[in-house]
């Protein structure tokens, strides 16, 4: 009984720092989600995400706690008109970043309602099964330009 409490307590005390590592492992630049306009439901959210493991991880799942459906989209422009798909997953090669911003990879928000709010909590999940919780910043027409003309 002793040994098997003492072994618990070793558990406990490996697993934990574990848990406060797997944050590190994909480390999630400036998110940030476009404020709907008004009357309208869908929106974007993006952000940069670096893999500090050394294997690839592959982004598969988002849910966002402002809207109903959240899913992975490419923005693509094809003889000069842009369109956007929905990709099953985006990958993040060891060591690499990969940036989710207008024009590119995005999150794409639908069912979103008219009071958004300053902030929206995004859900990452890994094929991996790592799962990582972002606070995004909600940016309005002024920010949202000022933080695309950043990126580029
Ligand atoms: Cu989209």
């Amino acid at each position: 009984m002793i040994a098997k409490k003492t072994l618990l307590a070793l558990l406990i005390l490996f697993l934990t720092p574990c848990f406060a590592r797997g944050e590190e492992k994909i480390s999630v630049k400036d998110p940030w989600v476009r404020q709907n306009p008004p009357g309208t439901s869908v929106t974007a959210a993006y952000m940069v995400m670096e893999n500090l493991t050394a294997s690839a991880e592959e982004l598969v799942r988002v849910s966002c706690s402002c809207s109903s459906e959240a899913s992975l989209h490419l923005t693509e422009t094809r003889d000069g008109s842009m369109t956007m798909k929905k990709v099953a997953s985006i990958e993040i090669p060891p060591g690499a970043s990969l940036a989710l911003a207008p024009g590119g990879y995005h999150v794409m928000l639908t069912g979103l309602s008219d009071d958004i709010g300053k902030t929206a909590v995004l859900e990452l999940q890994f094929r991996s099964g790592m799962r990582i919780s972002v606070k995004a910043s909600v940016l309005g027409p002024q920010d949202a330009k000022k933080r695309e003309s950043h990126h580029h």
